[in-house]
């Protein structure tokens, strides 16, 4: 097989898989900052609308401490001075609780929050 011709099948596997996760125009971001301290989550209500990206980013004022939301299969944990950001499709309507799934603290127990998906 000619050079040229084998990137080429690379370039056609390889722009497909690009494309597809690329977001798409129509999928709206959204952004929050969900600062963890004092055993609270502020703000401790995320509403967005089903099918939004949403793109999180956890800081962990005085402790470690995660954000849990079980049916989405998230659990990401943030330290003081390490802030951590992810992101996630919220495909599932309906009121998810998000808390701190940390045992190091007693406290942390009681951290917790919503995420509300409205249905499209
Ligand atoms: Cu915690």
């Amino acid at each position: 097989m000619k050079p040229t011709l084998r990137r080429c099948l690379l370039c056609l596997l390889v722009i497909p898989t690009l494309l597809a996760a690329a977001p798409r125009p129509h999928q709206v971001k959204r952004e929050f900052t969900v600062d963890a301290r004092k055993y609270q989550f502020s703000p401790a209500r995320i509403e967005i609308e089903q099918g939004d990206v949403v793109r999180v980013t956890l800081i962990a004022g005085d402790i470690p401490h995660s954000f849990t939301i079980d049916d989405y299969r998230i659990a990401k944990r943030g330290e003081p001075g390490k802030p951590v950001t992810f992101e996630f499709l919220a495909d599932r309507a309906g009121t998810f609780k998000f808390y701190c799934n940390l045992t190091i603290d007693d406290g942390c127990r009681k951290m917790a929050g919503e995420l509300i998906v409205r249905k499209k």
